[in-house]
């Protein structure tokens, strides 16, 4: 295994979509996997899945064209080692607010082989069943490490985050990051402050040839962002499709009396 769909994406210079599941649910993980997503993010932080649910979700996704990725609950090599032997092929890391943090959490996606700075321990577990036999050899070139910026402090020290060289790539909590900056819980990607630090990130991004992705919270802000020119976009989560198609419906029902 030496590349996935997500990189292919990426070098071919286009948008990758992901989807994103916060129910501690294999089969939602498999349904947003068999529906057309390029890849599909377990959501550890804030979702309600745990290490055994997990991995049942990425079992799920293996039959699925999705590339498999993992937002761990927080910057941890365990954690982090965990979500790559379980078969994610990538980790999406929140909070980062250094370039020592980035280091941190880049090492851990690495195995220190070949000359390579990384801190991951090895058992590759499910990564060689997903991976093939040679996934030891493949897979510090095919994981996916990406550092979210949603933090005043990541902000300030957002070229330093994404010159680290383990780091291939950041990822925008625009949620997180308009609190950060004074605005409050959803404030619009559109407000002019928070707008100029999605630019500004996606800026340091593109400087230092790193991948620049964002959590939207709906179709409409991923199609500008990829318009923006993201290279990955989460158009929102599987509990808002599921509370806008319920409501959806209600509505139908409720206004035929
Ligand atoms: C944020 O917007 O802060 C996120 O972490 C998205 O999940
Ligand atoms: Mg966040």
């Amino acid at each position: 295994m030496t590349s996935h769909r997500l990189l292919d994406i990426f070098r071919a210079g286009r948008t990758a979509v992901a989807g994103w599941i916060s129910l501690d649910s294999a089969y939602a993980a498999e349904l947003a996997g068999c529906s057309g997503f390029d890849a599909v993010v377990i959501d550890c932080q804030h979702g309600m899945a745990g290490h055994a649910q997990m991995l049942a979700m990425l079992q799920a996704l293996s039959h699925t064209p999705a590339v498999p990725l993992v937002r761990v609950s927080q910057n941890n090599l365990a954690e982090i080692n965990r979500a790559l032997d379980a078969g994610a092929w990538g980790v999406i890391c929140p909070l980062v607010n250094t370039a020592a943090e980035a280091l941190a959490f880049g090492r851990a996606c690495r195995y220190p082989l070949d000359g390579a700075a990384g801190d991951r321990s090895f058992g590759p577990a499910r990564g060689l069943l997903v991976g093939g036999a040679d996934y030891p050899q493949q897979a510090n070139a095919a994981i996916l490490a990406l550092a979210m910026i949603e933090t005043q402090a990541g902000l300030d020290a957002v070229d330093a985050i994404a010159a680290v060289p383990q780091i291939d790539g950041l990822f925008i909590g625009p949620s997180d990051l308009g609190i950060a900056l004074g605005l409050g819980p959803g404030a619009s990607h559109e407000h002019p402050v928070l707008a100029t630090a999605i630019r500004r990130i996606q800026q340091a991004c593109a400087a230092a040839g790193k991948v620049a992705g964002i959590w939207c919270g709906s179709a409409e802000m991923a199609r500008a962002m990829q318009a923006q020119g993201f290279q990955l976009v989460v158009p929102g989560h599987d509990a808002i499709w599921l509370k806008a198609e319920i409501a959806r419906r209600l509505a139908v029902l409720r206004a035929a009396g």
